[in-house]
């Protein structure tokens, strides 16, 4: 966590999802304050701004998570340029797709960028594969260059990500599509059975070595839905069977002052599935776990 300061960027998205109710997760974080203790020590740690589209709406989900997209990869990569480290707090995951395009642009034109993925699901699907069509199910394809282009296009033409430079941890939910997708690229998928089996820790600590082997640095993706539901309610899509809350914060804390960590970010937060604000704290505390 090198340069000034953690910068929040809030996203206003729910674009990409069935339910549109995490869009109003990072103002709840926000307006109650939930991450300010974060910022006490000094002015190392600050909100920036959520970003939410304008009126009038745009025709579709893909125009607006397109445009979100567009928005939080400038955003992104300024903070990034001004040498401060990046929080992302979605809205659901489509906006991985602005998050680590504005990641990628920001570093040396050669240089790649190492990602690790935590999630319950792939979220590997291309509009061709989906059943759904919600676009929340498709950001790391898009960022491994699959998908529609106005997605796969932003921040430059070339994809984001190689698929050697990626890991997913804690997957348990997928559909064939996606799964023959990372398969066929050779990305290193850490399904649950074997995090259960080896511990988050040496999972997460050996995806860090290996997302770092060719890239400039690299960056953490956490949906909320990675973690276990029954400690976690408040989260887009539950699935049984997840993490729990300190093994996470305990993979995190590997990260604590890492030099080659780039941005983080947190999302799938449904206020209105918590429960006394518990998954609230849920992000707070693995926010903490990284500060420095
Ligand atoms: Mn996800």
């Amino acid at each position: 966590m090198a340069g000034h300061g953690t910068v929040v960027v809030g996203v206003a998205n729910g674009y990409g999802a069935a339910d549109p109710a995490c869009q109003d997760g990072p103002e709840v974080l926000r307006a109650l304050r939930f991450l300010a203790d974060l910022g006490e020590a000094g002015s190392r740690f600050r909100w920036d701004e959520t970003i939410r589209l304008a009126q009038p709406m745009p025709h579709d989900a893909l125009e607006a998570v397109e445009t979100i997209a567009i928005r939080l990869a400038d955003r992104v990569g300024q903070h990034l340029r001004h040498g401060d480290f990046p929080l992302v707090i979605g809205g659901d995951h489509s906006c991985a797709i602005g998050t680590w395009s504005g990641v990628k642009r920001a570093l040396d034109a050669d240089a790649r960028l190492g990602l690790i993925w935590i999630d319950a699901h792939m979220d590997s699907h291309t509009f061709a594969s989906s059943s759904s069509k919600n676009i929340h199910g498709m950001p790391l394809a898009c960022l491994l260059g699959y998908g529609d282009q106005r997605l796969t296009g932003i921040a430059g033409a070339d994809p984001k990500l190689l698929p050697e430079d990626v890991c997913l941890i804690g997957v348990r939910s997928f559909e064939s599509e996606e799964y023959a997708l990372l398969k066929k690229l050779g990305v290193r998928v850490y399904f649950m059975h074997e995090v259960r089996r080896r511990g988050l820790q040496a999972v997460f600590a050996e995806a860090r070595d290996r997302v770092c082997r060719h890239t400039a640095g690299y960056g953490v993706s956490i949906d909320l839905d990675a973690l276990d539901p029954a400690e976690e309610p408040g989260v887009g899509t539950p699935v049984p069977g997840g993490l729990l809350r300190s093994d996470v914060t305990g993979a995190l804390a590997l990260a604590h002052g890492d030099e080659k960590l780039l941005a983080l970010e947190i999302v799938e937060y449904n206020p209105y599935l918590d429960e006394h604000f518990t998954t609230a704290r849920a992000v707070h505390d693995l926010c903490q776990s990284m500060m420095p």
